[in-house]
């Protein structure tokens, strides 16, 4: 996917990330100094107002196009009740989301924040994944990503109270080991071990949030909602290295 910086312009003259967290190195490091404790960062309103819009108005036009998923994950052992699409069929349909994706401003963004390269994703459904709650009980359940980091903006998000946060344990394979449990089939059980550790931590986020997350580390799910409501969300996929071989779970989710 080659990135056209005169779309680029074309579609957004300001650029994509909002001026708040361009050009104050304060802010910077400190953003830096979270993401390597917890491996996780809110990005409030990352995205410009314009840029936003744009993602926000293709991800609700997409929604129409979503498909349904209802099963137990093998490798995890965890719910997946959510409805999406693949990157592939995302581009297919939508040029916004193809550029945005391609946007080097954004990459460069992120390696200024990871430290590492970025590369694209060579996975042609989970390069890039829209994923919708649309109900209760749905749930995109315990898992790690493939990739390294995924950068994931907020379309739209349902009253805190039901549920539909990001929940998450950083160093999950490290805790495993050290206290004792199995890190891909035990997750459940893994995660009230943490629990009771204080080392399961979680963020609630509204629409516009973006936030980036090292998803091949860091345990995480999308909580359960406890009633009627709607979660949107796009999900950008980055690797710190250029090959990787992919296991199954995207195949089976999105594919
Ligand atoms: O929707 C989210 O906040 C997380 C999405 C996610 O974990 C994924 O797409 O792998
Ligand atoms: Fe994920």
């Amino acid at each position: 996917m080659r990135h056209d910086a005169g779309l680029m312009q074309k579609i957004w003259p300001a650029g994509i990330i909002s001026d708040r967290y361009q050009g104050k190195p304060a802010l910077q490091r400190q953003l830096r100094t979270s993401f390597r404790n917890t491996g996780y960062v809110k990005l409030p309103k990352f995205l410009t107002s314009d840029a936003f819009r744009a993602v926000s108005s293709e991800v609700t036009r997409l929604h129409s196009a979503r498909v349904r998923k209802d099963f137990v994950m093998r490798d995890f052992n965890t719910d997946r009740k959510m409805s999406v699409l693949s990157g592939k069929d995302v581009v297919r349909q939508s040029e916004v989301i193809a550029n945005l994706y391609a946007c080097q401003e954004l990459r460069d963004w992120i390696t200024s924040l990871t430290g590492t390269d970025i590369h694209t994703v060579l996975h042609d459904d989970e390069f890039l994944v829209v994923n919708f709650l649309d109900g209760e009980r749905d749930t995109h359940g315990w898992h790690l990503d493939d990739p390294r980091y995924a950068l994931i903006i907020i379309v739209e998000s349902p009253a805190t109270h039901i549920g539909g946060c990001i929940e998450y344990v950083p160093d999950w394979k490290r805790l495993a080991f050290e206290e004792g449990f199995e890190p891909h089939q035990h997750v459940e059980h893994g995660v009230e071990i943490c629990k009771r550790k204080g080392k399961l931590l979680s963020d609630t986020l509204k629409s516009s949030d973006c936030y980036l997350l090292d998803a091949g580390e860091v345990l995480h799910r999308v909580s359960p909602m406890s009633a009627d409501g709607s979660r949107k969300a796009l999900n950008l996929a980055f690797d710190d290295r250029r090959y990787r071989v992919y296991g199954e779970t995207a195949t089976r989710l999105y594919a």
